[in-house]
């Protein structure tokens, strides 16, 4: 399953951005401590295509492509040397493919802020540095190994080699993600599990009385932050959003609207979520059950037939496909878009699309 971490500085919002996403009921508390073990919950991509095939089909089973997020205990400046839950924490952030990094942009005389003030661009860097510390300790563990080595055989001498580069980055105050490897070297550094090589996305987590971006001196200095480097960047009201959440979607639209925030902030963090981690998904639709299937950008008919089941991709003939966005332009009629070539049948090699509708023929 397909899981997100949340990290950030302790008494950032976290828990309350787990909330708002997953509706888990995590606990919120102004002081920091206490729980190691985090929050898990597991939460439906949100898609209007899904929703709609759903409707067309009226299947018996309905199965969305499911995410997890992972709410971690808050992070503490010097937690790669062992402070505050340390290394224990830095653990469960391994885990995660992707990072969604809380930071605190709030002012709250009630929750104490560990460095003083509001400054979400020195606190993005805090913790920033942490999961840089974090991953050069790993390296320097393996370098030493692999010095010690009296007779080190070619791959390791490769290993060397790509780990010193990697070190170097790092002593840049660089993520790992901000370099390009060879498909080998992709090979070796995804045995380590490194945390700066996670895709990340920003959650700025607002007060209610902060929807007015003019008002955000620090914003300019995140966005540009932000696309500079590559992560996403998504605003959110966080307390804000988690009070209202058992309101009914139009509801909440209203009240936010009141305060001056335009769009709720949950969907489109999940839907930013899934498509940082470079994933896209394909349905499979019928009486019995419309499903949407997780792969990765660029996967074949044939790993698709793979998600499915081992035996589809064994025994593949030929995947018969229609894109969404045909299928709903042509009245959602197969018979329509089998006229018009646009439900065709397509061999192993054909990359699937976000979006594609398919069915597998094979033979086993
Ligand atoms: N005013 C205001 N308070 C907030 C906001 N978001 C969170 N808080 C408060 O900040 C406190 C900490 O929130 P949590 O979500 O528990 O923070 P956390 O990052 O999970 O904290 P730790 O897990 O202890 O590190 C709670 O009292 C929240 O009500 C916000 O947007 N505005
Ligand atoms: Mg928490």
């Amino acid at each position: 399953m397909l899981n997100c971490g949340i990290v950030g500085l302790t008494l950032s919002g976290k828990s309350t951005v787990f909330n708002v996403i997953t509706r888990a009921g995590a606990e919120v508390k102004p002081y920091a401590g206490g729980k190691t073990d985090p929050n898990r919950a597991v939460v439906s991509v949100p898609d209007a295509r899904f929703d709609k095939l759903v409707e067309i089909y009226q299947p018996k089973k309905i199965t969305p492509a499911p995410v997890e997020f992972v709410d971690l205990a808050g992070l503490s400046r010097d937690a790669s040397k062992g402070a505050g839950l340390g290394n224990s924490f830095l653990s469960f952030v391994a885990e995660s493919e992707a990072l969604i990094h809380v930071v605190r942009c709030f002012d709250n005389p009630d929750v104490p802020h560990p460095e003083d003030t509001v400054d979400p661009l020195r606190d993005w860097n805090i913790v920033e540095t942490e999961l840089i510390l974090r991953d050069l300790s790993v390296i320097e563990n393996r370098l030493k190994k692999l010095h010690d080595k009296k007779k080190p055989s070619p791959e390791e001498q490769a290993e060397n080699t790509l780990l010193e580069r990697c070190r170097d980055h790092l002593f840049e105050e660089l993520p790992l993600r901000e370099m390009t490897f060879s498909p080998d070297e992709t090979r070796v550094i995804r045995g380590f599990t490194f945390l700066t090589l996670k895709p990340e996305l920003v959650v700025l987590n607002l007060d209610e009385t902060q929807a007015d971006a003019s008002l955000l001196p620090w914003l300019a200095g995140m966005e540009k932050l932000a696309s500079n480097r590559g992560l996403g960047l998504v605003r959110l009201f966080g307390r804000m959003e988690m009070e209202i959440a058992d309101l009914a979607p139009d509801e909440q639209a209203e009240f936010l609207s009141e305060l001056g925030i335009s769009e709720p902030g949950r969907e489109r963090l999940i839907r930013e979520a899934y498509s940082l981690l470079g994933l896209i998904y394909f349905f499979t639709v019928g009486k019995e059950e419309v499903k949407a299937w997780t792969i990765r950008e660029k996967n074949t008919a044939v790993e698709a037939a793979g998600a499915i089941h081992s035996d589809l991709a064994r025994g593949f003939i030929r995947a018969q496909v229609v894109h969404y966005v045909d299928f709903e332009g042509n009245g959602f009629s197969n018979a329509k878009c089998r006229e018009k070539g646009l439900l065709r049948l397509e061999g192993k090699e054909y990359l699937v699309k976000d979006g594609d509708i398919i069915e597998i023929r094979f033979n086993v």
